[in-house]
């Protein structure tokens, strides 16, 4: 295991996140899990888009990509297929991910990258101050939703399983031991893997706190079939007390690179055959 000091930016890094945010755990958890896993940081890619969560590659020492909004999936499905030897994660909000970028999302999944999705979850658009978000509860008051969300809030989860992701989990910020388990599961996993992260926001969601999430939530336990997809669905499917932990996992799928790739070498370490490169450019001028 190496030291997750490595990780740490320094100390005086400006700070845009209020205090008792969900996002500090969550960064904790990727560096905790990304040490134990012994992944050095110069061998992570992280690429987020736009919003409060988009900010957590700001927040430890790794290589980055900040997007234009809901664009972190592209950017990290073409590192990793020019560089399968990286370890890819994306990491963004809920509105980032399912909303502005609900496209990519939907077609990632079917390409089944090997990179990890990791979407802070806290219902709300934290960054533009308390709009309602794809997963914000039908009802919820916002200073735009003035008299409550009248949609049905996003599933992300059902609509992973559905798409075909071959790894489904969800955790809550709030547990920090039974989080970074999954997440180096997730990080493990030979394929796309999401990790939908309940998050609260104790400034912009006053209805989805720690304790909200702590009273609505509970863990599969060691029976659970993850390999059983339409159990996976019914459990993404409950709304009342929400389940926690790696819902699916499907193991042996390719993965993109693999697909598209005939090796594994780093184009950077490939030789250009000269030639053929200028007959390419030659025959299209
Ligand atoms: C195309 C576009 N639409 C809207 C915005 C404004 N905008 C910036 S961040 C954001 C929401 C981010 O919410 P989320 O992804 O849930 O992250 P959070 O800030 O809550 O962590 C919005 C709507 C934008 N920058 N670009």
């Amino acid at each position: 295991m190496i030291d997750k000091k490595l990780y740490d930016m320094p100390k005086e890094t400006d700070m845009a996140w209020c205090p008792g945010c969900g996002n500090f755990p969550i960064v904790n958890i990727v560096k905790m899990a990304l040490a134990e896993l012994d992944i050095m940081p110069q061998n992570v890619v992280i690429c987020s888009g736009i919003g409060q969560a988009a900010k957590t590659p700001h927040y430890l020492r790794v290589n980055y990509f900040n997007g234009l909004h809901g664009r972190a999936l592209p950017p990290a499905t073409a590192i990793k297929l020019a560089n399968p030897e990286l370890t890819v994660i994306a990491e963004s909000g809920d509105g980032d991910t399912y909303g502005e970028g609900g496209n990519h999302f939907m077609h990632t999944i079917r390409r089944n990258p090997d990179i990890t999705n990791i979407v802070h979850n806290n219902m709300v658009y934290g960054l533009t101050k308390g709009q309602a978000s794809p997963t914000s509860e039908k009802g919820m008051q916002t200073p735009v939703q003035v008299g409550g969300v009248v949609m049905e809030p996003f599933n992300p989860l059902t609509t992973a399983l559905s798409l075909g992701a071959t790894f489904v989990a969800r955790v809550f910020a709030g547990d920090i031991m039974q989080s970074k388990e999954i997440i180096k599961a997730a990080i493990q996993h030979k394929g796309y893997a999401l990790v939908d992260v309940f998050q609260p926001c104790v400034v912009f969601n006053k209805q989805n706190t720690y304790q909200w999430f702590k009273q609505n939530t509970y863990y599969l336990d060691e029976a659970h079939d993850k390999a059983d997809k339409l159990k996976a669905i019914t459990l993404a499917l409950e709304t009342q007390s929400m389940p926690l932990g790696i819902l699916y996992q499907e193991t042996g799928r390719p993965s993109y690179e693999t697909l598209v790739r005939t090796n594994t070498t780093p184009l950077y370490q490939q030789e250009v055959n000269q030639q053929v490169l200028k007959e390419l450019i030659e025959s299209h001028r």
